[in-house]
């Protein structure tokens, strides 16, 4: 399997979240990339494929924010992480604001997703890598890739970060399939988490599949999307399935909700595969409610392989470190054919 990963993807280390109304460790830490680096044998450093693909999905006014909000954060007097506090309400209008605490609350949507200095340059890397992945593949380089991405991508919107997250790297590699011919792309999101922002971005685009399996998002973050009734709009109707799962699930449930998402996949014809894989599935993640193992994990690989179809996977969550490693080679392996 090729395997990609930038080292600029370490400099984004978020000193907390505020969750449970209390300022906590972050979850979404440096040591993750460390552990899976320590178990993926050889992996190669994307180069610099540009901002074009980043913004063949992601607005150009959200990217500049991006960019500038840590410098913008400390130019404001402050220290530390930029962490929005005021939130829109729904159908609120685009708005020119001018300081830094109100661009964080329009473009972000909650307070576990801060901005640090490194982190502009780390999720570029990210990004980067799933590009070279995905490149890898839609060239025929190779039939699958993964890319190791940290940050996560998938509750990142068009212009909205989020949930770890800040550009959608499964989404930026689907759009740049479609965009060399290689489609129609299916993602399949296999991330405990509904990926909300990889489901809004394709939500009216027909050449796009989302399908989801998650916990159900009435118990769980990202709470106001992933439930089983968004099914997609206009040209996109019928090209997104929610799948959510409640707490507690185990192989055996998760296994046919599987094969329900690998037919629907089938039957839409998809020619090219992105994978948001997430290993906060594993019974023993910190934040997360499933009760898959680490057999598990390469047993869902195994079924995603069976396919048959050039497949670009990303990394999406997964926040038991010492573990983290262990899953994604488990992962791999089944998806070679394991
Ligand atoms: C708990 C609340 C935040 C959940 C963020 C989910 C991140 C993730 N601290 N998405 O796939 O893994
Ligand atoms: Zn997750």
């Amino acid at each position: 399997m090729l395997t990609f990963s930038s080292p600029a993807q370490m400099g984004h280390a978020p000193l907390l979240e505020l969750v449970n109304g209390a300022a906590e460790d972050h979850a979404e830490t440096p040591a993750r990339l460390a552990n899976m680096l320590t178990m993926a044998g050889t992996v190669e450093a994307p180069g610099d494929h540009g901002l074009a693909p980043i913004l063949a999905v992601h607005d150009h006014d959200y990217v500049a924010f991006l960019k500038d909000a840590h410098a913008a954060w400390l130019a404001a007097g402050r220290t530390g992480d930029a962490i929005g506090y005021a939130f829109p309400v729904r159908a609120r209008r685009p708005l020119a604001l001018d300081r830094i605490d109100g661009k964080l609350g329009q473009y972000g949507f909650d307070t576990v997703t801060p901005i640090a200095a490194g982190t502009w340059e780390a999720v570029h890397g990210a990004a980067q890598a799933a590009i070279a992945a995905a490149e890898a593949v839609v060239s025929g380089r190779s039939d699958k890739a993964f890319a190791l991405c940290r940050p996560p991508g998938h509750h990142a919107g068009r212009d909205y970060f989020g949930g770890y997250c800040y550009l959608n790297n499964a989404a930026i590699a689907a759009r740049l399939a479609v965009a060399r011919g290689a489609g129609p792309v299916a993602v399949l999101d296999v991330d405990y988490h509904h990926g909300n922002g990889t489901q809004d971005i394709f939500y009216a685009d027909g050449d796009v599949f989302f399908a989801s399996i998650h916990a159900d998002p009435r118990t769980d973050f990202p709470y106001f999307w992933g439930h089983a009734d968004e099914r997609g709009a206009g040209e996109g109707e019928g090209a997104n399935l929610n799948l959510p799962l409640p707490r507690g699930t185990d192989w055996r449930s998760y296994e046919s909700v599987l094969a329900t998402a690998m037919e629907a996949i089938a039957r839409f014809g998809a020619r090219t595969l992105i994978v948001s894989y997430g290993a906060d599935t594993f019974a023993e993640d910190p934040i997360s409610q499933f009760s898959l193992s680490t057999q598990d994990m390469q047993r869902m690989g195994t079924m995603i392989g069976a396919a048959g179809l050039p497949t670009i996977a990303v990394m999406e969550g997964g926040y038991n470190v010492a573990a983290l490693g262990r899953n994604v080679a488990a992962f791999i392996a089944g998806l070679e054919g394991g």
